[in-house]
């Protein structure tokens, strides 16, 4: 087992991490931006190093500056968190040549689901479930034209270096196409330095449903269940929830038996997720996959009782998985709480929070890095807390919810907590009814 882990993140996760670690008995250092050092990372990992200034390229994405510190600080394996350098090829192959492990996935993994043409083509061959669409990049727009004929529009253009929303064209007709096709590449070459296109059939009205794999340096996989992300906005997601109100028994096999199959393609070692987009037929598609921990994991540690830090570090250590599936025994949600104002068009809010109380009791769970005092930086992303419930039923958690959500005080900036409170008295909402389309229909 390793003996040191530098945590190259901040915020919540930063925490999160250091707290299992201490678990483990592992030694934690934390790295920080000088507007970071006081934070509760810095507190409670057992050394910190302060790796540059707030602005976020020359300290949490500077690969020179973490690997120093964790040479000077005799690190033997770095946890890379969520955004910054979790999928960053370069920065698992500069790990791998300072024999420092890097707790995600290899280079040639990230590389391969990063270009998302070449994860699809990864995928068809594994059998997993696809979109229709073209045979790998379009070759120019007579191309894209004939594409289009045959599996009919309305289509969506995707940059192969795109992913989470950015360099997507829909194309409802024909006459349409060309200037769509000019666009997304000159985006995409503009934002990517790549300007490789590909064509699917659009879907509408999709849910955004994702599987939890976990796969070990064996060869062993497991599925840990799904979560429903669809309540997203401008492809930031507000609310998860697990299991979906969406999902049956019987599509749950299925979608864990293609996220497996996802997972032994690329050998996958470490733990993951497999997103799918879902129709109203509950025919589903492989959408992406992401090789780091996310935001979202909490509830599904919730609903199987699991630690999947505790999961990703042992295997990283080279500890054999069981191999079995987990299937949620209970239910769970999570409000992602920013620093936005909902009234204003969730316009950034940051500041100092300057009076605070967290809501607790029975069933809630609040991961955060905030206290009263604390400055949220407008350098870094919004995000205060991640509100976790976990009850009995789905009807239970959302009155867990609202409780939590009620008790909840955060002063001197604004949140998203108004938000959350209202979408938790939606009815489309209650009835589990809604789609990747909700938050364009939904009044605030
Ligand atoms: C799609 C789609 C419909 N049809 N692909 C958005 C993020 C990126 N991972 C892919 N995305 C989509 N791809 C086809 N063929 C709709 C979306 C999409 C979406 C997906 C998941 C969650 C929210 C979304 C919001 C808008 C569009």
């Amino acid at each position: 087992m390793f003996k040191k882990i530098l945590i190259a993140n901040r915020g919540e996760i930063a925490l999160r991490v250091i707290r299992t670690c201490k678990e483990m008995g592992i030694k934690t250092v934390a790295v920080y931006s000088t507007v970071d050092k006081d934070s509760l990372p810095v507190r409670f990992a057992d050394e910190a190093v302060c790796i540059g200034p707030a602005v976020s390229k020359e300290s949490y994405l500077s690969i020179p500056n973490i690997i120093a510190a964790a040479e000077i600080t005799n690190a033997d394996a770095i946890h890379p968190g969520y955004g910054f350098l979790s999928e960053n090829e370069k920065f698992s192959r500069v790990c791998q040549e300072h024999d420092i492990k890097f707790i995600g996935a290899t280079p040639e993994q990230i590389s391969r689901m990063g270009d998302k043409a070449n994860a699809k083509a990864t995928m068809i061959a594994a059998g997993v479930p696809c979109i229709p669409g073209s045979d790998g990049l379009l070759k120019d727009l007579a191309d894209a034209k004939k594409t289009a004929t045959k599996i009919k529009y309305p289509v969506i253009l995707k940059a192969t270096a795109g992913g989470g929303g950015k360099g997507m064209r829909i194309v409802w007709k024909e006459e349409d196409l060309e200037s769509a096709w000019d666009s997304t590449r000159a985006e995409a070459a503009a934002a990517f330095a790549n300007d490789g296109i590909y064509m699917e059939k659009f879907i509408e009205e999709p849910r955004h449903i994702e599987i939890q794999i976990a796969g070990d340096q064996y060869g062993n996989a497991c599925h840990l269940s799904e979560r429903d992300c669809s309540i997203q906005r401008r492809h930031q997601k507000l609310v998860e929830e697990t299991p979906s109100p969406f999902m049956t028994d019987e599509l749950r096999e299925r979608m864990g038996e293609a996220a497996i199959k996802a997972t032994k393609a690329v050998n996958y070692e470490g733990v993951g997720t497999v997103e799918f987009l879902v129709d109203k037929n509950r025919d589903f598609y492989f959408m992406e996959m992401n090789t780091r921990i996310q935001v979202e994991h909490t509830i599904t540690e919730e609903v199987i009782n699991y630690d999947l830090i505790k999961e990703q570090i042992k295997i990283a250590a080279g500890e054999k998985i069981s191999g079995e599936n987990h299937y949620p025994k209970l239910h769970s949600i999570q409000c992602r709480i920013n620093a936005e104002d909902p009234y204003k068009d969730f316009r950034p809010s940051p500041g100092k929070i300057t009076s605070y109380h967290a809501p607790g009791g029975h069933g809630i769970r609040l991961d955060t890095h905030v206290y009263a005092g604390y400055t949220i930086s407008p350098n870094y992303d919004s995000m205060i807390s991640k509100l976790i419930v976990v009850a009995q039923t789905r009807e239970e958690a959302i009155k867990k919810m609202k409780r939590a959500l009620g008790e909840y005080v955060i002063e001197g900036i604004a949140t998203t907590i108004p938000f959350h409170q209202k979408l938790m008295e939606d009815e489309q909402f209650i009835a589990g009814n809604f789609t990747t389309k909700f938050m364009d229909t939904f009044e605030f």
